[in-house]
């Protein structure tokens, strides 16, 4: 079944299905805007119980066309003569890391609660200027002892043109962007600008963001909420209240993002993040072993406490606005998140017996990003206007037809004849990808997630890639002349948001066949000269081993099951959410729909647990994730064999695959509070694939349970959770 419209297409069917898609618009724009709820939806017969779309004609795009026996299918987003490969891939926009003396207010422990007139159409009144829950248990965790020394703010807000772009490399590793010139907010030069109302990003502009941290060195990452105060002011999709989860930071829970400690416009929210490595108060703790360090600036290691096995280095982070966001994301709210550390510090020439060497550059002490290059990879659709667009028709996911990286629709990147890193972000809503050079060479697999991998993996094709999880990869370009074009290929076919339905040969996918516009070429290498410097990096056989957790006992096993058909117990009109998706903890009576005031786990702090996740069935595929810990896989479908050699690091998002289960273990260790675990097909997350879980202190200085977070402009109150599952504690 097409999902888009063949290009052949009659007008009738064209019109037909543009006429389609404008009905479940409005269904979009009136659930976004809180005017109906689903169960109203599903009241009215617009929606079944099951979430499938009713199948009436001009609502749903698989119904029978009223022109042909075959299914409507959603009208193609217009390419306004666009070729592909015409306009450079721009680089990650670096946000400023400024002295902290730059925040004003100065940033508090526990939530500043100056007050600040509040907008009628949020009801009036005050309300703090933070959206941080109040009190001590939403207070910073070791703001004392890790304080923050770097600032960094950004705001989210409507599409404007990027005047300050900070790429941190010189135009000529840029493809010859010129970052004085301004870039309006649109996905190629020859295609719409975007309207304020229709994508909202870091600072209202594209390129994407990227921070810069190292280990040691705590940042206070102060949001700004300046999204329209009017929530009908969202261009049809997406919700005016955020929430920012930094995926995956070993970090309390109050800078977690929890989908239920969101904050409005007008406010902002103050984001620790401590950047330490794990198991700091028992493993390593008087910081004496140099693998457990932090580039210290000119040449030398700054040694840190903890468990040099637990580095990490690619993260993102993203909005987590409960039930809304896969519209947020997809709307602009992502952003990557590179730390740095005495193990891959990002200069590629200090050999100090430590450093690994990645490809990166040399200029700077860490963190050159000359040869090291973030991709955000993501599938995108826009209505006749070329206005960003967001779709509905069931709630097995949405889809994209048209392929963009840094937000820029099938670009090309200049490289020269040497390694390069790639850290690849999937930050589509339900779509898979597996990636392929066009002219089937081998690429280096480092990482999995935020992990290097304990050894590389030479792979001619990638996994794939779930929406979430970060590949990052090495390609050495000097195996090619000069003037050689060579393409990023995606070879994961999709028919619908379930799960990939075909993976194909790179013969297939390169042959234009495909009904899928997102597969095939996206991304082309152009090989333009040979490296002012010799390439120095290195790809060490030996990257980053997996801790030893052989010795620590296992407290508990806990399964959760990932399907359809799930029941709401509790109907909180705000915690609680209506959808098909849902997660069945312990074997428990029912498969919940999410609830952030219900506690489904609860490990005991500095215990390590074993957990089974499971796929109820049906053809879907879930990319689960688990915040706050990385778990190392134990068994695919029960057999460690089935561990393919890239799931071997510690990662955070993990592949059900149809059918197949995931059995990982993980510790819960040197932070409290409430987390999170739910699939991450944002569409699934959103109807209502969600859970809650905490860290059980055993009553100090955490509560048991926590109490639920209730947000409103006028401030957050608490309530206590509305349900504990029998098997949690
Ligand atoms: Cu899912």
């Amino acid at each position: 079944m097409p999902f888009f419209l063949d290009r052949k297409a009659s007008p009738n069917r064209v019109r037909e299905a543009e006429d389609a898609r404008r009905n479940r618009q409005e269904i979009v724009k009136a659930l976004s805007q809180g005017r109906v709820s689903r169960r109203d939806l599903i009241k009215w017969g617009v929606f079944t119980a099951g979430g499938m779309l009713a199948w009436k004609h001009g609502l749903n795009p698989f119904v029978g066309s009223a022109y042909a026996e075959i299914p409507t299918g959603l009208p193609a987003s217009p390419l306004f003569g666009v070729l592909p490969f015409t306009t450079p891939m721009p680089r990650f926009d670096v946000l400023a890391r400024n002295p902290l003396a730059s925040l004003t207010p100065a940033p508090t422990a526990q939530a500043n609660q100056a007050q600040r007139d509040v907008p009628a159409v949020l009801g009036g009144g005050t309300g703090p200027i933070e959206g941080r829950p109040p009190g001590p248990i939403w207070a910073h965790q070791g703001f004392d002892v890790f304080p923050p020394k770097v600032a960094v703010q950004a705001t989210q807000e409507g599409a404007t043109t990027n005047g300050v772009y900070n790429p941190m490399v010189p135009s000529s590793l840029n493809s010859g962007i010129d970052p004085t010139q301004p870039i309006p907010l649109r996905f190629h030069p020859g295609l719409p600008t975007q309207s304020p109302l229709a994508v909202w990003t870091f600072n209202g502009t594209i390129p994407p963001k990227l921070v810069m941290g190292r280990y040691g060195e705590p940042i206070l990452f102060r949001h700004h909420n300046r999204l329209p105060e009017d929530e009908s002011q969202n261009g049809g999709f997406g919700r005016h209240t955020i929430s920012t989860h930094e995926h995956n930071g070993h970090h309390g829970a109050e800078n977690d993002g929890f989908t239920g400690a969101y904050f409005y416009p007008g406010q902002f929210y103050d984001y620790h993040w401590p950047i330490v490595l794990a198991g700091f108060r028992t493993i390593n703790p008087d910081a004496t072993d140099r693998r457990a360090g932090s580039p210290d600036g000119s040449g030398g290691i700054v040694k840190v406490a903890g468990n040099w096995r637990e580095t990490m280095s690619t993260h993102w982070f993203h909005d987590h606005m409960f039930s809304f966001t896969s519209q947020n994301v997809y709307k602009g709210n992502a952003a990557m998140f590179n730390i740095y550390s005495a193990l891959d510090r990002g200069n590629e020439a200090i050999d100090d017996g430590v450093n690994l060497r990645l490809p990166s550059g040399t200029a700077n002490d860490w963190g050159n990003l000359d040869y090291d290059v973030n991709l955000m990879l993501a599938d995108k659709a826009w209505d006749a206007n070329g206005q960003l667009a967001f779709d509905i028709f069931d709630f097995d996911g949405f889809i994209g037809d048209r392929m963009t990286v840094n937000l820029i629709y099938k670009p090309y990147f200049e490289v020269e004849r040497r390694k390069y890193r790639f850290r690849i972000l999937n930050a589509s809503v339900s779509r898979f990808f597996k990636l392929a050079l066009s002219d089937g060479s081998p690429m280096i697999q480092i990482a999995n997630d935020g992990n290097l991998l304990p050894s590389p993996v030479v792979l001619t094709e990638l996994d794939e890639q779930g929406i979430a999880e970060r590949y990052d990869i090495v390609i050495d370009f000097s195996r090619y002349p000069v003037n050689t074009r060579v393409h990023f290929v995606n070879l994961a076919e999709h028919e619908d948001g379930k799960r990939v339905a075909k993976d194909l040969s790179l013969a297939e996918a390169l042959s234009g066949t495909s009904s899928d516009p997102c597969v095939g070429r996206f991304l082309e290498f152009r090989v333009v000269r040979d490296p002012a410097k010799p390439d120095v990096s290195r790809v060490p056989d030996v990257l980053i081993p997996n801790p030893d957790l052989s010795a620590v006992p296992v407290a508990r096993h806990r399964t959760f099951e990932f399907g359809r058909g799930a029941t709401q117990t509790t109907n909180d009109p705000v915690s609680a959410f209506f959808g098909p998706w849902g997660i069945r903890t312990d074997s428990g009576a029912n498969t919940l729909a999410a609830d952030f005031g219900r506690v489904s786990a609860a490990p005991r702090a500095g215990t390590r647990e074993i957990w089974t996740l499971v796929n109820g069935g049906g053809g879907w595929d879930h990319p689960i994730h688990i915040h706050f810990e990385e778990g190392q896989v134990l068994a695919r479908d029960g057999l460690a064999s089935n561990v393919p050699p890239w799931e071997r690091g510690r990662k955070d998002v993990y592949r059900l695959r149809p059918g197949g289960s995931i059995t990982i273990t993980l510790q819960f260790r040197d932070w409290g509070g409430m987390f999170m675990e739910h699939c991450h097909n944002t569409v699934h997350e959103d109807n209502a694939m969600l859970l809650r879980w905490e860290i059980d202190d055993g009553g100090a200085p955490f509560l048991r349970p926590l109490p639920t977070p209730i947000p409103t402009p006028q401030g957050v109150t608490f309530r206590d959770a509305d349900d504990v599952l029998p098997t949690a504690l």
